[in-house]
């Protein structure tokens, strides 16, 4: 027995190069087991992996453990999602290439996500910036293209009037560019869009189907693809009213999208998006009403902008004409919070029903007549002041639609108003909306793929030919003006057309980074296809992704484009599928205490020292000893500096204590507490495991080799203490209940320990079941925990005398008998009146039952000294003892 530490800086890279000089954890695409395809989200190569990295790929990691254990050809793959600004901003701030500064990152994390001990299939690595990568990227691209999936399209784009540059939403920080702090201006631009709205619905009905996703996740998607149904109506202009000469396309009417046509006769307004064409018409007379117009505009039409900005309008002196009264005229505002890219760009505003509605009508004072009256409330005394009322209710103050449902009530509008008709077109259409748009990819920046086409000024969009793939990045780019490299660079865009051979120039857009991430995983199952992007008989086999794990943050937009992206590959041949992720998990994340020095910077975990006392947990610093406050828990950030670096801890504690900690603390879908203490609890559980294999080891070594042919109770106890261990943690693990399956380690690992101290030290008198009993608990031990201490489990494999690796061991069959309780309660009952309970062995035979029942005294008492009748027996339930 070793009274030596367990010394994980010396076993985790040992173990860490035998797994790869042996491969095993790479995957084969014709192993003929049934596959499992475990994921995590790739990671950005920022430099350096941060510890909520570590719990992303460690949740990954035991869940590739144990399937592999568990016989599946499991493929866990790991690469990098390289493209994207950072790179160009190092560029710019420190003069280095954007490729070798992300090669470079790659490296430095690749080495650091080894220290971690994930079993990966590092074969299947790439990059997305590799050209091997992105090559099929614009293949798929210039598939989508003829598939009419990818289109041009005039879109609004951030653009810096002083740098004269395109800037990416993160770039403008307060309506003002980043670095020549001009304020941005929305302009029209030319830019290439993924048809994804085509998909709107089908995305939106598969959402039923993926029920291993988490219920947050599916209705973010659900709300973010924004399906309502609604009407059309065509509300009359007022013809006394149009400015003279200025009718807009369309002439003389106003298209509204409402999807609450009951609440028509509490209409109070009219309002028109700041961009629609009538606010236009009307502002070409209306100097004030243009510069209303400029203002909004400035301020910005995006969704988040326009929720917190306050209501405003300006009044048209346009009038609309209501739908069933041809006397009733609505004033037409332009407002702020109408936008234009929604429905018609215009609505009817019924503020009783509607809060912005409300908020409008009570800043120009246009009053409100509520229409909708709540259960239970006289309609009468119902009235609306500061907060609209959008529930249900009937309906009042509406001419024919009163008494009615709300349901009614629209259904009688739409009937009313589709069987009108104007001008040969009914009033009014049924109309399905989705907020859903369509997916702008275009991005004026170098470091990111190049959008594979070429603008001829004879052929115009001309597809660059697929034998000319990839499309490379130039590498000799600088960086000293603001814009695009790729548009800067002296040769780079000037081509000949490869239809008439002409001058041409190349898109010098690059495609947004989200591409990158909508195939991948796709790509990992053949990676080696260098003639197309998939490898059909492979990627319809091996996908769809059984577990996809990762942040919340990417929980629509990643997500949705990745499913967007499968359903287009299908339609164009390249894979077989819709849905690529059949389980996802969204991890919480690593959170930690802040500390504040008393000039206000904050302190790093590493310079504070927490000292606990009477008075509570106190904080100073480690090397003068100022006492520093103690702040709220808060997500990891450099800004809060309440990091804490994986390396450190990695050397300081080894990668198990990491991956235990990371598991033991919370479920993973919850944000875990990195506390010091905890970890140092971790650290000791380690060793204290480390001596029972040990101590276990020794007595195992006099154990029989055959399995004795009957167990003694203690060494029956310890047994069933195993196997219930044993499935406990196998559904743990399947269900992701990480922490729970922790918790049945220790307890397990505990009865273990309370055997061994029983027993004390190997000795002749140890009988053989026992010993017996304690090797195969050991052995069992070790494999529950190597998913998640895979080093720890090696290296106690190996003092168990086991062979192999236990990384490469099957998973421990679980002896189902010893599930099993084996006494049964069972209710007794005298004339069919409950009288007590009697325990008996699960086995026990009908005399041997009878006799424990008749010797109850409730029994006897109940009996009052008749004689027994007869005794009936219900299996496993119930005995009825008759009198
Ligand atoms: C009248 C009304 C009365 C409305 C009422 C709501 C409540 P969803 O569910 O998101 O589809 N709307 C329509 N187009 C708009 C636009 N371009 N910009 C701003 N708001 C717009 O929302 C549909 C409702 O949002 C529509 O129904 C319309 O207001 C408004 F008591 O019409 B409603
Ligand atoms: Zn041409």
């Amino acid at each position: 027995m070793t009274s030596e530490r367990y010394n994980a800086r010396e076993s985790e890279p040992r173990w860490q190069r035998q797994w790869d000089q042996e491969g095993i954890f790479a995957s084969k695409n014709d192993d003929p087991r049934p596959k499992y395809y475990v994921l995590e989200m790739f990671p950005y190569p920022s430099g350096r992996i941060h510890i909520g990295h570590v719990r992303n790929y460690t949740l990954g990691d035991v869940i590739a453990r144990y399937m592999r254990a568990k016989g599946f050809n499991v493929l866990h793959p790991m690469g990098w999602d390289a493209f994207g600004l950072p790179a160009e901003n190092a560029a710019i701030e420190r003069k280095v290439a954007p490729k070798a500064w992300t090669y470079d990152n790659i490296a430095a994390m690749k080495k650091q996500l080894r220290s971690i001990g994930l079993s990966l299939d590092w074969t299947r690595e790439f990059a997305t910036c590799d050209p091997s990568y992105y090559k099929h990227q614009q293949k798929l691209f210039l598939d989508f293209l003829r598939a009419g999936l990818a289109e041009r399209e005039k879109r609004k784009i951030n653009w810096d009037p002083v740098d004269m540059t395109v800037l990416a939403n993160e770039q403008v920080i307060d309506g003002r560019g980043w670095r020549s702090g001009a304020v941005v201006e929305q302009r029209e631009m030319n830019q290439w869009v993924f048809k994804i709205t085509r998909y709107a619905q089908e995305l939106l009905d598969a959402l039923d189907t993926l029920d291993r996703w988490p219920d947050k996740v599916r209705l973010m998607q659900r709300n973010w693809i924004g399906r309502s149904e609604g009407l059309l109506i065509r509300f009359a202009l007022d013809p006394k009213t149009l400015p003279e000469g200025s009718t807009p396309d369309g002439g003389s009417e106003l298209k509204v999208f409402t999807t609450r046509p009951d609440t028509l006769f509490g209409a109070k307004f009219m309002a028109i998006a700041p961009d629609h064409p009538l606010a236009q018409a009307a502002a070409a007379k209306n100097p004030k009403l243009a510069e209303f117009i400029a203002e909004a505009k400035r301020h910005g039409t995006a969704q988040e902008i326009i929720d917190t900005a306050e209501k405003q309008g300006f009044d048209t002196g346009i009038k609309a004409i209501h739908p069933f009264d041809p006397d009733w005229k609505l004033p037409v505002y332009v407002a702020n919070f109408v936008l234009m890219e929604y429905g018609t760009g215009a609505i009817f505003g019924c503020p009783a029903h509607d809060q912005r509605d409300l908020d409008f009508v009570n800043k120009y004072g246009l009053g409100n007549t509520p229409v909708v009256c709540p259960p239970g409330v006289d309609p009468k005394s119902f009235v609306i002041t500061d907060v609209a009322y959008d529930g249900d209710g009937r309906m009042i103050n509406s001419r024919f639609l009163d008494g009615m449902s709300i349901e009614q009530a629209k259904e009688e509008v739409a009937k009313r108003l589709e069987d009108e008709v104007r001008g040969n077109l009914p009033l009014a259409e049924r109309q399905v909306n989705f907020r859903l748009r369509d997916w702008g990819i275009s991005r004026q920046r170098y470091w990111g793929c190049p959008i594979p086409v070429i603008h001829c000024p004879t052929c115009g969009v001309v597809p660059v030919p697929d034998q000319d793939l990839p499309v490379e990045l130039p590498e000799d780019v600088t960086f000293d003006k603001p814009g695009n490299a790729l548009d800067h660079h002296p040769t780079w865009k000037h081509v000949a057309c490869p239809q008439c051979g002409g001058e041409a120039t190349r898109e010098t857009d690059t495609m947004d980074t989200f591409v990158d991430s909508s195939w991948y995983f796709a790509r990992f199952t053949d990676p080696w296809n260098e003639n197309a992007p998939t490898t059909r008989a492979v990627v319809d086999r091996l996908m769809p992704v059984d577990q996809y794990i990762g942040g919340v943050e990417h929980a629509i937009l990643h997500l949705l484009y990745a499913r967007f992206f499968t359903r287009a590959m299908k339609a164009t041949g390249h894979i077989a599928f819709d849905e690529p992720f059949a389980g996802q998990y969204t991890q919480g994340m690593v959170v930690h205490e802040t500390y504040r020095k008393a000039d206000g910077t904050y302190a790093t975990p590493a310079e504070v020292r927490i000292e606990s006392g009477a008075n509570g947990r106190r904080a100073s610093l480690l090397d003068t000893g100022e006492e520093v406050g103690i702040g709220p828990i808060e997500k990891m950030s450099k800004s809060k500096r309440n990091t804490v670096d994986p390396d450190d801890i990695i050397t300081t504690y080894g990668a198990d204590v990491a991956r235990w900690f990371m598991l033991s603390d919370s479920p993973p879908d919850r944000d875990v507490i990195w506390s010091d203490e905890r970890v140092q609890g971790a650290s000791r559980f380690v060793q204290r495991l480390w001596r029972l294999v040990n101590e276990s080891a020794d007595i195992a070594k006099a154990a029989p080799g055959a399995r004795p042919a009957a167990f003694g109770a203690e060494a029956l106890a310890l047994r069933k203490a195993a196997h219930s261990a044993l499935d406990k943690v196998s559904t743990g693990i399947e269900k992701l209940h990480f922490n729970v399956c922790l918790a049945h380690i220790r307890e397990f690992s505990n009865a273990l320990a309370e055997t061994l101290a029983r027993d004390g030290k190997p000795s002749p008198d140890l009988t053989p079941d026992i010993s017996w009993a304690v090797a195969e608990a050991a052995v069992i031990l070790v494999q529950l925990f190597a998913p998640m201490m895979p080093h720890l489990a090696e290296e106690s494999w190996q003092v168990l005398g086991q062979p192999g690796l236990v990384s490469e061991a099957s998973w421990p069959k679980i002896e189902r008998d010893l599930l099993v309780e084996d006494t049964v309660m069972l209710v007794v009952q005298v004339n069919g009146k409950k009288r007590g309970e009697v325990t008996v062995a699960r086995n026990a035979q009908n005399p041997e039952i009878e006799a424990a029942v008749l010797a109850l005294d409730a029994v006897k008492q109940a009996l009052g000294g008749k004689a027994v009748r007869k005794v009936i027996i219900v299996p496993m339930r119930i005995v009825n003892v008759v009198g």
